[in-house]
């Protein structure tokens, strides 16, 4: 058995290289298969060995790049070096990185912004190109040459099948007790060969435990030791304590009224602080026996898990803060039978999110007045993440909420807008928006409602009577009636705001 006593199987044992031998497999041009979820589960040395290659052959001269396809987002380690080397010409299907934003924004760097329920489906398929390589981080190896899941899934069974040859990184600090914690399943076709995916509680386990890989496509071994990305959450602020107050009496209401089971529906919470302020604020109120059927388990997931309040989390990756992140795995055992972490086409599934019912909350950076959701870019064409599992969520989710400050920028941008400048979820998946001023339940209603309900609960007091203004003059001049706009203004907020700094007057 090979050090960090991870790998058992002997014939994988004997292709363990150093990073930089790795990283000297992948060839200028390659579309290379990462794993990597939320700063979960990421190769954390051949990434790095290959983005220094990069750096010296571009510095002598050449063009040496090459195509990165992930689960989402991953870490300085991998996107973060990769794009400061200016290695990489094509990105899909999420990112969060700084470095990768700005050379995405710099146009240096191509991005491909994709549902991550649709990314597996279309590589089988061809749509994307060829996969040359998989480099995948696992927490072990079988001795038979099984290959037990790190801390995502993401889109790993796809990359390893898809690809022409597989580099593997064996990463002790994982937990050892992550095995028996997956739920891969291999019963996915293409059409006109789907057969119903046989889920309907999310605790549900419907397929192996293992990923399987010939060990005869493994090119490299890679041994490494080192923690995932673990960025701390910060300390929920009053705008997200106030968002998550509305949302949770919001669903205490909808209980009493018979529209909600007392333990709600599977929960499906996004990414950042004011979600996790939400499942922190879910951990405070009455209610138990939650579960969730959901993309990532954040450290508010984890303290529901720990106290109870939840029963059982269903994902396809942790991300965890430093704290969470020790006491995940100094007690990974005590969890393994209440989370399942399934591929991310699986989690993100439409036909299961919408058979299971969930209840889905996702940021928003900007709603307009009729309720489109802008998740994804700063005044129209910057690029901030990416769209993620939001649409994939929003789109089969039982009620389908979206959370927002109703400020930006010290209160120099309203979240409310007359029209958003980019659309991610438009009026039709959009059913509630939240922010720290109130909660606008636009299920039922017709456009013209809709805004005035938007602005009277959801806009800052600052901007409200500017977006009252904007919706009476619209009214009388729109060339419609169903949902009034006047063009010459609709983006005049941003506009404004680019020329001042400000989008009040
Ligand atoms: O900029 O950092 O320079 O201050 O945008 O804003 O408030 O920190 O955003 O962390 O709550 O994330 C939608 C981006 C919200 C996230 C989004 C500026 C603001 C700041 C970021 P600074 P916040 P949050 C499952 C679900 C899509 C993916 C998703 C997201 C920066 O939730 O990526 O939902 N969602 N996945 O100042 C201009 C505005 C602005 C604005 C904020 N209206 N105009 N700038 N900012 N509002 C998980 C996965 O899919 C993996």
């Amino acid at each position: 058995m090979a050090a960090g006593g991870r790998i058992h199987s002997p014939e994988l044992a004997r292709k363990v290289v150093p990073a930089d031998a790795a990283a000297a497999l992948i060839a200028p041009g390659s579309t290379v298969g990462m794993s990597g979820f939320t700063g979960a589960g990421y190769p954390k040395q051949v990434p790095l060995a290959l983005a220094k290659r990069i750096s010296e052959a571009n510095a002598g001269g050449a063009r040496f790049r090459i195509n990165v396809w992930t689960g989402a987002s991953t870490a300085p380690e991998l996107d973060g070096a990769l794009a400061a080397a200016d290695g990489i010409e094509l990105r899909l299907p999420y990112q969060s990185d700084p470095v990768s934003r700005q050379k995405i924004n710099d146009g240096l760097m191509e991005y491909i912004d994709v549902h991550l329920s649709h990314v597996a489906q279309m590589v089988w398929q061809g749509f994307l190109g060829h996969l040359d390589v998989a480099l995948v981080e696992v927490s072990g190896i079988t001795a038979d040459g099984a290959l037990i899941p790190s801390s995502s899934v993401g889109n790993n069974k796809t990359w390893i099948d898809q690809a022409d040859t597989v580099i593997l990184e064996v990463n002790s600090w994982q937990s050892a007790d992550l095995d028996g914690m997956h739920d891969i399943y291999y019963g996915t076709a293409l059409p006109p060969d789907r057969r119903p995916i046989q889920l309907t509680r999310p605790a549900d386990r419907i397929g192996e435990k293992y990923l399987r890989c010939p060990p005869e496509k493994v090119v490299a071994v890679v041994e490494t030791d080192a923690p995932d990305r673990n960025t701390g959450f910060t300390e929920p602020d009053e705008a997200s304590t106030r968002i998550a107050g509305h949302l949770i009496e919001f669903l205490e209401h909808e209980v009493s009224r018979g529209r909600l089971p007392a333990n709600l529906l599977p929960l499906q919470s996004g990414v950042g602080n004011v979600a996790n302020a939400v499942l922190a604020g879910l951990g405070n109120s009455s209610f138990e026996d939650l579960t969730a059927y959901t993309e990532v388990i954040q450290d508010g997931m984890l303290g529901l898990l720990r106290s109870g309040t939840l029963s059982v989390a269903s994902a396809t990756a942790f991300s965890l803060g430093p704290a969470a992140v020790n006491e995940f795995n100094d007690n990974a055992g005590d969890y393994r039978d209440r989370i399942v972490l399934r591929p991310q086409e699986i989690s993100n599934h439409p036909e299961l999110i919408r058979r299971l019912g969930v209840l889905a909350m996702n940021g928003a950076i900007e709603a307009d007045i009729y309720g489109n959701v802008n998740s994804t870019h700063l005044m129209g064409s910057r690029i901030q993440n990416g769209i993620g599992g939001s649409g994939d969520f929003a789109r089969n989710a039982f009620i389908s909420f979206f959370v927002t400050p109703s400020t930006a920028k010290g209160g120099a941008i309203s979240g409310i807008v007359p029209m958003v400048s980019h659309v991610d979820h438009t009026e039709h998946d959009v059913h509630v928006i939240v922010t720290e001023q109130g909660l606008a339940d636009l299920r039922g209603l017709a456009p013209r409602r809709r805004a005035a309900l938007i602005i009277e609960r959801c806009a800052h007091p600052d901007y409200r009577p500017m977006l009252e203004d904007y919706v009476d003059r619209a009214l009388s001049g729109a060339y419609g009636k169903q949902t009034p706009h006047l063009l010459t203004e609709a983006l005049g907020w941003h506009v404004r705001y680019m020329e001042t700094g400000s989008m009040l007057p």
